[in-house]
């Protein structure tokens, strides 16, 4: 059968070919396991995509370290816990407030998000060992900010020399009186940030979670897992969920607190945005506590509506779905006539999205509303399930990599496990074909023979912008410079170029409004890139 070309591109080659062309500059065995990542997409049955591998030395990935994902993204956002860097100075100062979460203390609550602490290793601890000033500075800031706990973040050498981080928090944790614990995140412990994220979900459930029983009084009460208050999304969130009298007793970790984790058990279900950095969480609670979770998405207006719905539908409460559809109404009028403004000028254009674990399947919503098309999507270090489906999970093969994070066992606790539904209300919520613990993941909902790349190189991002002259490409700051010098305006997804709020209603309206702006400057075109004006260097590949 012939090779139809990408949807809606006048591009003159198959995706095949398309495929073919980004790896073909590799030696034989980079292009044999680069091809396995590279997938022509079929929305009925995605087909197998390589994913959570190793990175090939010398290809340039966009991936982080799984320190970062532990101590940056995971806990990063909560406000009140101090959380030292065990390691040289550059791991903290790196992490030194260059995520967007933001924060917003309470009249005289603690705020240590602005503050960078690192026990700043130095030669004599990488060959005496570093125990000693880990505890010094764990005194250290406890005799400065008397916090409600610390928490240590390992880093490479840690782990090379063999420190006993953990020792040292328990030591502290019954000299101090308050909770200090750590991670051992080192940042090669993983093939990316996602293992980072597996950690810091083992210990914020070992160590904080279902430490305080007090009950709250509302009668819909929910977690939120899995947002991080990128650019104040939280925000937009909390007072959404507040309109809904839908009570958020914790979030995982946007705007969050050391008090609100330890309460969160108390909570009757959790709904799980980024799937790929928190659903261990979501998991031990429901195994633990009896709390089910359900997969939804706040990002863009029709994926707000449907996720609240969704909230509503498990409580199963005339009144809740009464006034959720009341929001609803009050804020669509507002999102479709900025939609429709915007689609005058976004209409029919095409976008590339290589972000993260999650965010490259969001945010195709919001470009579907507004008339554009995702021609090439990827996520950075996503699991074979965030791409495939849960349903894969079985399937997926554990390698080493995999095996070295640790697998928490888990139990119901006999005292503090209740069942949220009773079997009859699980049957009539199955009848209407509710889904917990399900993720049917990014492909699924991606044009057949559209292009699914994992862990995309920089080779591979020059090779598609230069084939297919996107309209927008939607990566991070590492991408950013160099894409628009080749004429493509590159939408930061990671920390929204300073913009956002993106989530909800009103999120929704913001990013139409920058995205039109975006692709309709003409200021791109009038782009020569520098290396089109001087002498070039041309490196070639060595054969293998
Ligand atoms: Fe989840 Fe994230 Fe993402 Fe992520 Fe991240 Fe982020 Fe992200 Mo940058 S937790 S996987 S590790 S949604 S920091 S808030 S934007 S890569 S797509």
């Amino acid at each position: 059968m012939p090779d139809t070309p990408l949807p809606i591109l006048e591009f003159p080659v198959s995706a095949e070919q398309l495929r073919d062309e980004l790896i073909k500059a590799y030696p034989p065995k980079v292009a044999r396991k680069r091809g396995k990542q590279i997938i022509v997409n079929d929305p009925a049955a995605p087909p197998e995509i390589g994913a959570n591998s190793r990175t090939i030395p010398g290809i340039i990935s966009q991936r982080g370290c799984t320190y970062a994902g532990c101590k940056g993204v995971v806990l990063g956002p909560t406000r009140d816990i101090i959380n030292i860097t065990h390691g040289p100075i550059g791991c903290g100062y790196y992490s030194w407030l260059t995520r967007r979460n933001q924060t917003l203390a309470p009249e005289g609550g603690e705020n240590f998000i602005p503050y960078c602490f690192s026990t700043d290793m130095q030669q004599e601890e990488i060959i005496f060992g570093g125990e000693k000033k880990l505890a010094q500075a764990i005194q250290e800031a406890y005799d400065l900010f008397h916090p409600k706990a610390i928490a240590v973040f390992s880093t490479c050498p840690v782990g090379l020399i063999g420190d006993d981080v953990h020792a040292t928090a328990r030591k502290m944790k019954e000299k101090l009186g308050i909770n200090v614990f750590a991670f051992s995140c080192e940042g090669y412990k993983g093939v990316s940030q996602s293992a980072g994220h597996h950690i810091a979900n083992n210990q914020v459930f070992r160590h904080i979670v279902g430490l305080d029983d007090t009950p709250h009084p509302e009668q819909f009460k929910v977690n939120l897992l899995g947002e991080y208050n990128i650019g104040g999304d939280a925000f937009e969130l909390e007072e959404l969920f507040e309109r809904c009298g839908i009570k958020l007793v914790a979030t995982f970790s946007g705007n969050s607190t050391y008090d609100k984790f330890a309460n969160a058990h108390t909570a009757d279900l959790n709904a799980v945005m980024c799937h790929r950095s928190i659903n261990y969480v979501a998991e031990m609670m429901d195994t633990k506590y009896g709390i089910p979770w359900i997969k939804v998405n706040f990002i863009s207006a029709q994926g707000t509506a449907k996720s609240l719905r969704k909230i509503a539908e498990y409580f199963q409460d005339a009144a809740l779905s009464a006034r959720v559809e009341q929001v609803i109404a009050q804020e669509m009028p507002a999102v479709e006539l900025a939609a429709q403004a915007a689609r005058r000028r976004t209409a029919g254009k095409t976008a590339m999205l290589f972000v993260g674990g999650s965010r490259a399947h969001h945010y195709q919503e919001l470009f579907t509303e507004l008339g554009m098309k995702t021609v090439v999507a990827g996520y950075e270090f996503a699991h074979r399930d965030d791409y495939e489906g849960r349903r894969v999970l079985p399937t997926i093969k554990v390698d080493a990599d995999s095996r070295n994070i640790e697998e928490i066992h888990v139990e119901r606790d006999e005292v503090k496990y209740r069942p949220r539904k009773t079997a009859e209300q699980l049957e009539v919520l199955a009848k209407t074909g509710f889904n917990f613990k399900d993720y049917a993941g990014m492909m699924a909902e991606m044009e057949k023979r559209s292009l699914v790349v994992d862990d995309i190189s920089h080779h591979e991002s020059e090779k598609l912008i230069k084939m297919l002259k996107p309209d927008v490409f939607c990566a991070g700051i590492k991408e950013k410079f160099v894409v628009e010098k080749m004429g493509v305006p590159c939408k930061q997804l990671h920390s929204y170029d300073y913009g956002g709020p993106y989530a909800g209603f009103r999120g929704a309206v913001n990013f139409y409004h920058d995205i039109e702006r975006m692709v309709s400057a003409r200021v791109w075109k009038q782009v020569t890139p520098p290396w089109e004006k001087g002498p070039q260097v041309e490196v070639v590949y060595a054969r293998q």
